[in-house]
């Protein structure tokens, strides 16, 4: 995969999560390529006086409808790295997410997780068994979640990193995330059956972060309302019928 050119001036943890996150993907995964609106690939905007810049990598797989790995610069103040898998909805999977966000040498916001999306909105055993079984790792600064975040599972990580050793501790961390997710993936059997409570529960998750407002507010001031709004239920956070 080619290395872009708005990654390498992103902060070193973004970087480091956004090659971790796609080298998992090569090695467990069967890539291949989904089709994106060629227009929303390569954004810019302007905000405030200061350019946004975004760069959308998708894929599909036989397990999942879309992964979708984002990078976004604003001006030279603000880094941003989002990313979310998408299983198919004859897939009993949980949602994986994470987003950091940092700007002028600090991360203010890492987070990540494997969300439940069943109706009792619990991790399978097997997910449960496993992430427990991750190292141990300390963080100094925990942080609250919002009122729309009662998506997350009790494994969730949400942190604002003290340095370089907890930046690389939490990318450690969401590495651990996504190979377990991705094992889990590759070995669970189709369950068409479930389709409906599957769809239902990642709508719920997608209608929860789409009441995200730092995320609108940034959008909102460089597109607009309408793009902004937009690009959250469409590209973002978009819930398909299939
Ligand atoms: C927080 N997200 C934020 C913040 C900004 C953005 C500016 C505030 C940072 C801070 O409080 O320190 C902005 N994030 C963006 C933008 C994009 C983006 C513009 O992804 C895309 C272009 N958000 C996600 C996913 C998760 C998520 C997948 O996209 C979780 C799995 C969570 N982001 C999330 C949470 C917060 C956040 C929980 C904190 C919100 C709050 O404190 O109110």
């Amino acid at each position: 995969m080619p290395t872009s050119t708005l990654r390498e001036q992103l902060q070193p943890a973004i970087r480091q999560l956004a090659d971790t996150i796609e080298s998992v993907w090569q090695q467990h995964l069967e890539l291949s390529p989904y089709p994106l609106p060629a227009e929303l690939g390569y954004v810019e905007g302007r905000l405030e006086g200061e350019r946004l810049t975004i760069e959308n990598r998708c894929y599909q797989t036989p397990q999942f409808r879309k992964l979708h790995l984002e990078l976004a610069k604003v001006g030279t103040g603000l880094d941003i790295l989002h990313c979310v898998m998408f299983p198919h909805p004859n897939y009993a999977l949980p949602m994986f997410g994470t987003d950091l966000v940092g700007g002028r040498g600090q991360i203010s916001a890492a987070i990540a997780d494997l969300s439940p999306t069943n109706r009792d909105r619990t991790l399978p055993d097997n997910y449960q068994t496993q992430l427990q079984q991750l190292p141990a790792a300390h963080f100094s600064q925990p942080r609250e979640l919002p009122p729309w975040g009662d998506i997350f599972s009790g494994f969730c990580l949400f942190i604002r990193p003290n340095g370089a050793s907890e930046e690389t501790a939490f990318v450690a961390r969401v590495k651990g995330f996504l190979e377990i997710h991705c094992q889990q993936a590759i070995a669970t059997p189709p369950t068409p059956n479930q389709r409906a409570e599957i769809l239902a529960g990642q709508k719920y998750y997608c209608t929860k972060q789409q009441q995200n407002d730092k995320t609108r507010r940034v959008l909102e001031k460089a597109f607009g309302d309408a793009w902004a709004n937009h690009y959250m239920t469409t590209v973002l956070f978009d819930v398909v019928e299939e």
